[in-house]
């Protein structure tokens, strides 16, 4: 029995295969787990739980059969799902979890984030990132109408494109500094996290300590980027 961990699935209606895969792994090895941990980015872009988009019914469904088996799974918000709420956490079964989560892995703390605050470089993003997780701005958004909401994130979606095509790679990966601060903040050796799509176990000594800080892959490169954790270590592997 193991652990499982994926995030920056950005599911989406126009990717049918990578919705496919993710339903397999539903099926499949997901079942075989002591837990499954999705750490933000499961949608390309989320505008509220109300929305009557196919997808989202058909994702919830697949995630409540494999919660009502008995496995326990767990999401964190993404920069693409962050109105991600309560409502399909239920129709899903899964738990939401805080920005930043501690777990107990196998006798181990680790510290679990979506990974965007971790890039400290790139500040447009953080500054845009402070606005949107605003719960007022959210609730201001989230009571226009969905047709509206719809081209809003189509928008922002094209803003973003436009802004990264300015930006170097080193901008967008994690900050070393900001890496090492979360560990000492939260008291941990261990982190998991998604979201530069870079995806490594590093094991660095950080003041003389052995680190590790897993990054998983999104699913549209990595063939369904997954982080497999028992007692025995952790893996990352494909699905298929
Ligand atoms: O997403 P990705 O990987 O391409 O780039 C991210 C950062 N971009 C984002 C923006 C999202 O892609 C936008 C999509 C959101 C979907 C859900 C929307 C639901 C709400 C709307 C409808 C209800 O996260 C990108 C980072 C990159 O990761 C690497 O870390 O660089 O950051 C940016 O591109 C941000 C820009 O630098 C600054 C954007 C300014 C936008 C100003 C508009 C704010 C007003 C919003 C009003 C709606």
């Amino acid at each position: 029995m193991a652990t499982l961990f994926i995030s920056d699935l950005h599911l989406d209606a126009s990717c049918p295969a990578i919705t496919g895969l993710f339903l397999a792994f539903l099926e499949g090895q997901a079942r075989q787990a002591d837990a499954c941990y999705i750490l933000g980015d499961l949608f390309e872009a989320w505008i509220g739980d109300d929305d009557d988009a196919e997808l989202g019914r058909t994702v919830a469904l697949a995630l409540r059969s494999l919660t009502d088996s008995g496995i326990p799974v767990f999401f964190l918000h993404g920069n693409r799902d962050f109105l991600l709420g309560e409502r399909f956490a239920a129709a899903a079964g899964f738990r939401l979890l805080a920005q930043t989560e501690i777990i107990d892995l196998y006798g181990e703390p680790v510290l679990l984030l979506h990974g965007d605050t971790l890039c400290t470089d790139d500040t447009a993003y953080q500054a845009f990132r402070a606005q949107v997780r605003n719960p007022l701005w959210q609730a201001q958004l989230l009571a226009l109408p969905l047709a509206q909401r719809r081209v809003l994130a189509g928008q922002l979606r094209e803003t973003s494109r436009q802004s990264t095509r300015q930006k170097t790679a080193d901008i967008m990966d994690v900050n070393p500094v900001a890496v090492t601060q979360a560990l000492r903040d939260h008291g941990v050796q261990r982190m998991i996290h998604g979201h530069t799509h870079r995806p490594a176990i590093h094991d660095v000594l950080l003041e003389g300590q052995p680190t590790r800080r897993a990054v998983l892959g999104d699913w549209s490169a990595n063939l369904g980027s997954v982080l497999r954790c028992d007692a025995s270590g952790w893996r990352l592997e494909t699905v298929i």
